[in-house]
């Protein structure tokens, strides 16, 4: 067991026996062991095994026994205990957001609350409200909370999704009958989240392919069993829709499944208005045979549509002109700009996050570490980050990797619209990103204002993670999205798209509209490891979701137009 799982038990330890109510020094201990535990630079089982574990700060005899039965034996049975000591319902009522372990540990005392379920009924009835440190306002955000929940609980991770489906679709490949197979519907539209997965093969002969497909492993039950169109849920809960067709049908059925329902309705429409009619089987009555999507677009006269605009934001229209733009592909990226390392919160150091770039084939890689007041991210201070420009000089001087290292940071955004970092510091940067990271409940007027101010720093390069959304976990914070992208482009900032596949902010429905007012992006992993640099292929997705061309993308530029961008700038 590494180092970064460990740290995860202990807060969970903290958390449990908080929801349980015990001890505040004892909860704290745990809390602590586990923040001096992300310091530790050493590898943590030689400390172990030179017995040294109770020489890092606030560890003692009883969280070094633990950790070194973890290290040992990847278990802990305390840990398996406590977990089993509290009703499961309750670790589901930690979801909500606002709602901590001691005040869970109040409603499951008070109010005997032990479910979602429970809470939803108790807040209802306006129960927790009477509650000493509730009130009203608690109540309706927990309501709220349930709400979200309730509907994240539908939904999944595009990238999540995509590590599920594809070992299906590459078993499936394998069958004999299976001439072709194709991931539809908001999957391949790469939408952000997607609800079930669509997948659609060509065969001649079905019924063998259902058979295997309804009775694999990965299958936890049958929703519905047919020759040509079947349901089954996935061990992991998610519905899987899979539908066979004859190869002569396969573009129909394609163009059909893949959406969105708005897209299809549209091309539905222009048939009609041609006098055809278009269903997933058929474009009749069109006697001329149509085998690709390509075909069938043309028939109506489009150009090809790529899945990821088929979401009825003008493409159709667009397609009408040939006036699509050539979205920006993975291959089109050059190198990446948030990026964290082990100074901060990052798992990898700097030169191993640089020769990550470099089997990427990047030209450039850009650092950028928490800054001095994301204490909770060990943001660096003034000394630190000075110390780290020195560092990437020296690097990129030495000529020992092929990819050119900037030095930035991400710059906390103070409350009042300040940067965390003096002017005499960041000017010493190649570039800096500004990022919310505290104060999240601010009223969308100050929140806007707070954004736009950190805007208008002279020293601020582009804008980190807009929205502070978490998908599917935590909603974004109150602001005025319209006017911060005005703010941007009359700065002559650039807004980032966070790649990271919970946040992918900024949203691509606001993207198109922001590009053609002249913004630009720059597609970042906000990698915390060499591994997030990866990250970058769900950020292109979404960027070409949002129109964007390569030339509307920073970290598409070459090395040169990328220096000589930053030192304008
Ligand atoms: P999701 O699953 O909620 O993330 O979104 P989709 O787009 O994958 O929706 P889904 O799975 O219900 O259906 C897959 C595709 O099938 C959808 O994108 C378009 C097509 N489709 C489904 N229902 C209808 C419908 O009522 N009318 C039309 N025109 N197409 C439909
Ligand atoms: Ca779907
Ligand atoms: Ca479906
Ligand atoms: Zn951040």
């Amino acid at each position: 067991m590494d180092k970064n799982e460990i740290i995860a038990i202990l807060e969970d330890i903290a958390t449990l026996m908080e929801l349980k109510g015990e001890n505040p020094f004892k909860v704290r201990a745990y809390r602590t062991a586990a923040r001096n535990l992300e310091n530790v630079e050493e590898d943590l089982e030689s400390v172990a095994e030179e017995n040294r574990l109770h020489e890092i700060p606030g560890i003692g005899k009883a969280i070094e026994e633990k950790i070194t039965t973890l290290l040992q034996t990847d278990q802990l049975p305390f840990y398996e205990d406590l977990k089993n000591s509290i009703p499961p319902g309750l670790l589901e009522i930690l979801n909500v957001p606002g709602l901590g372990s001691k005040k869970i540990n109040v409603l499951y005392k008070k109010l005997k609350i032990t479910s979602l379920d429970k809470l939803k009924k108790a807040c209802e009835k306006g129960k927790v409200r009477k509650l000493a440190g509730f009130g009203e306002k608690t109540e309706a955000n927990i309501l709220d909370g349930i709400a979200h929940l309730e509907q994240y609980s539908k939904r999944t991770l595009w990238w999540s999704a995509m590590v599920m489906v594809q070992p299906i679709v590459e078993k499936l490949k394998k069958l004999k009958q299976v001439q072709e197979v194709k991931i539809a519907g908001s999957l391949r539209r790469k939408l952000e989240t997607v609800g079930d997965f669509d997948i659609l093969i060509a065969s001649s002969n079905p019924e063998p392919i259902m058979d295997w497909f309804t009775s694999q492993d990965f299958v936890e039950s049958v929703i519905a069993k047919g020759s040509t169109k079947s349901s089954i849920r996935l061990n992991e809960g998610i519905q899987a829709d899979i539908r066979i067709v004859p190869k002569e049908q396969f573009g129909f059925a394609l163009l059909y499944f893949t959406g969105s329902k708005e897209h299809s309705i549209r091309l539905r429409q222009i048939a009609k208005d041609k006098g055809y009619s278009l269903n997933e089987y058929a474009l009749t009555p069109l006697k001329k045979k149509l085998i690709t999507e390509t075909d069938i677009y043309r028939a109506l006269g489009l150009t090809y549509i790529p899945p990821e605009l088929r979401e009825n934001h003008g493409e159709i229209e667009a397609a009408q002109t040939k006036g699509l733009p050539h979205l920006i592909e993975e291959s089109d990226i050059r190198g990446v700009f948030h990026n964290h390392t082990t100074a901060s919160d990052g798992h990898n150091t700097l030169e191993q996050m640089v020769k990550g770039a470099e089997e990427l084939g990047w030209e450039y890689l850009g650092i950028a570490d928490h800054s001095k007041s994301s204490f909770q991210a060990n943001g660096l201070d003034e000394e630190s980050l000075l110390e780290q420009i020195d560092q990437i000089k020296k690097i990129n001087r030495s000529k020992k990797y092929k990819t050119h290292i900037f030095s930035g940071t991400e710059c906390d955004i103070l409350k009042n619209g300040n940067l965390d970092y003096a002017d005499e510091i960041l000017k010493q940067l190649d570039y800096v990103v500004v990022s919310v990271h505290t104060r999240f409940k601010l009223d969308e007027k100050e929140m806007t204002k707070r954004i736009i101010k950190a805007l208008e720093n002279p020293y601020t390069t582009m804008l980190g993670h807009m929205t502070g959304r978490l998908l599917l976990r935590r909603e974004p914070y109150l602001l005025n999205t319209e006017k911060i992208i005005d703010a941007a482009i009359a700065n002559g900032k650039i807004i980032e798209l966070n790649a990271n596949p919970q946040r992918l902010d900024m949203d691509w429905r606001l993207w198109h509209r922001a590009k053609e007012k002249g913004l630009k992006c720059s597609i970042n992993p906000d990698a915390h490891s060499v591994e997030g640099l990866e990250f970058f292929r769900a950020g292109v997705n979404i960027a070409r979701k949002g129109w964007l061309t390569k030339d509307d993308v920073l970290n598409a530029w070459p090395l040169s137009r990328v220096k000589k961008y930053l030192s304008q700038s």
